[in-house]
């Protein structure tokens, strides 16, 4: 399913996540017994009003009883992204406005007249509005094309209302003897069906529906083409294996939404009213960002990034707060990755819980690391076990191909510690070693295969660490993350929690140590945990850490970066914040 090209055209503006897709404006288009009905418009980026571009408006799904016109917010936004002006059409339903299908549909031929007549005001081409639709909207998108009836009294009927192709998720097109609802419509179905109303003038169109839909069966669906055919019509009929009705929505399957987003663009392609290529499932995820001080991800929370360089490109991996999180129950692990610390790229969720079988809570500091040519991301999951997924990209999807727990101290509470916790790798000569521990900091080598441990866990041992009273009382609290400076292998970790812990460093000549304790990275900063790592990127160094600066609350933190310097002898000049 996945694409292996990406364009990073989609999505250009900081925010787009689901929950924040807006519209650029909204205009009445009708106003009907007292009720005023919205179109929800979204322009291409840059989009100036003396242009002429193709424009869709889709009509949202809900049996015509229900459903609001942000159900395609989605839809809209990436194909205004693609250059088309995208909309959603409000129109009257049963449940808010005790409306009749029959007022649906007159509402859809109002909403597609409207555009029309102010194309030029919203620098659309009039000879290229088409329309979709979900389920119900479906039916409505289909209806202004193929029937007849259905004008509102009063309007200007002689104002075209028909889309110039149509792109349908799941539509339900037939209401005859043998399709969806003829005990409810009977023998109106004749004036009512879109199946039994096709004529040579019906427009190109895509229908994407799941194997498994009941309303509108896969049967019904061929019989629609075979007739659209026999007509003379182009109807493109895309079966989606093991799907059933709505598959094509965000909270259904998030796979499901972005494909079908693309197969809606390639059938648009095709007829020319988009250029270029699709985005890919991935970069439709992505967000692009210029780093504005620090924290340097705005967007979303983000904590305890843990940052690499793969072919010349820095990427950091980080867990991701919960918007209204009270505690640490975070659900899925983001990458970023820059090549000029200015201009970023969040890829979006890289992995989440619902991608690992074994493991239900607490998606905690991940780490990632390339070997043999893949990479290999390691997460700790419940306070409790570690788990590791593999991806041929930096950016991933990753998989959990190991199927189980890579540490897991369910009985083990003696050999791995309590708290097996904040994984990070190093390869050193060829030989990978992990690192982990909440309170005790333990080290065990891998396998070549990255996914097998290779002898026995051991502790890591800290000397001197005694020496560090001023924050903690000489502890080590958390998040190891080792890096090697010419011959000096350097251990960073947090030395505990609140307003006197901060991270500090030891260093060896060994990277299963022991190490040495030498002091202070960095301030204190104002989230109670500190977890960070460090970085060498076109020949300076860098630490990364998170604060929680934007969110005052130690559930929500954002992660941050400055420049980290050392001294002739190697030690870290500590970083003041
Ligand atoms: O992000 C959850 C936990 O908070 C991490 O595992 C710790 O290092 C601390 O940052």
């Amino acid at each position: 399913m996945r694409k292996s090209l990406i364009i990073s055209l989609i999505f250009i503006v900081t925010g787009t996540l689901y929950a924040q897709i807006k519209p650029d404006t909204i205009a009445a288009y009708k106003t009907i017994n007292g009720t005023e009905l919205n179109m929800h418009i979204f322009f291409p980026t840059g989009h100036q009003m003396d242009e002429a571009k193709p424009a869709i408006v889709f009509f949202h799904g809900g049996g015509f009883k229900q459903g609001s016109p942000d159900h395609f917010y989605g839809q809209c936004r990436y194909l205004a992204s693609r250059g088309m002006v995208a909309m959603s059409a409000q129109y009257r339903t049963e449940k808010s406005n005790g409306t009749t299908p029959v007022e649906c549909i007159k509402d859809g031929k109002s909403a597609m007249r409207w555009v029309h007549v102010n194309a030029e005001k919203y620098g659309i081409d009039p000879q290229k509005i088409l329309a979709g639709g979900g389920s119900a909207g479906g039916h409505i998108a289909a209806s202004t094309a193929v029937l007849s009836g259905f004008n509102e009294s009063g309007e200007d009927s002689t104002i075209s209302c028909q889309p110039k192709a149509l792109v349908l998720f799941n539509p339900v097109l037939n209401n005859g003897p043998d399709g969806y609802g003829y005990e409810r419509v009977g023998e109106f179905y004749k004036h009512f069906s879109p199946h039994h109303n096709l004529s040579e003038s019906a427009p190109p169109t895509l229908i994407m529906l799941g194997t498994e839909d009941r309303l509108f069966t896969p049967d019904m669906a061929k019989a629609y083409k075979t007739k659209m055919e026999h007509l003379g019509q182009r109807c493109d009929l895309l079966l989606y294996e093991g799907q059933g009705h709505a598959f094509f929505n965000r909270g259904q399957s998030e796979e499901m939404y972005y494909q079908t987003m693309i197969d809606a663009d390639e059938f648009l392609i095709s007829l020319g009213y988009l250029n270029g290529q699709p985005a890919t499932i991935q970069s439709i995820n992505e967000v692009h960002f210029k780093k504005k001080g620090n924290p340097f991800v705005k967007h979303l929370y983000t904590a305890d990034p843990s940052a690499h360089v793969f072919n010349d490109r820095l990427y950091v991996y980080t867990s991701h707060d919960e918007d209204t999180a009270t505690y640490f129950n975070m659900i899925d692990w983001h990458v970023f990755s820059t090549d000029n610390l200015i201009d970023w790229t969040d890829h979006g969720a890289i992995l989440s819980l619902k991608d690992i079988d074994w493991a239900n809570k607490w998606a905690w500091a991940p780490d990632c690391v390339e070997q043999n040519g893949k990479y290999y991301f390691y997460y700790p999951v419940e306070r409790a076990k570690i788990g590791v997924a593999v991806s041929d990209t930096p950016t991933g999807p990753f998989v959990d191909e190991l199927g189980e727990p890579l540490i897991d101290n369910t009985g083990q509470i003696e050999h791995i510690g309590k708290e097996p916790i904040d994984p990070s790798v190093l390869i050193e000569k060829g030989q990978a070693y992990l690192y982990f521990g909440c309170r005790e900091p333990k080290v065990v080598k891998l396998k070549n295969n990255m996914m097998a441990l290779k002898g026995d866990v051991q502790d890591l041992k800290i000397k001197g660490i005694e020496g560090d009273k001023e924050h903690f009382g000489g502890f080590y609290g958390e998040a190891p993350w080792v890096f090697k400076r010419n011959d000096t292998f350097y251990l960073l970790y947090s030395n505990g929690w609140g307003k006197t812990s901060t991270l500090v460093y030891a260093t060896s000549k060994n990277p299963m140590g022991p190490f040495t304790f030498q002091g202070e990275v960095m301030d204190v900063v104002s989230s109670w945990t500190s977890h960070g790592s460090i970085v060498q990127f076109k020949g300076r160094w860098y630490v990364f850490y998170h604060n929680m600066d934007l969110s005052n609350n130690n559930y929500r933190r954002s992660v941050c970066f400055d420049e980290l310097t050392f001294d002739e002898n190697g030690k870290i000049n500590k970083l003041k914040l």
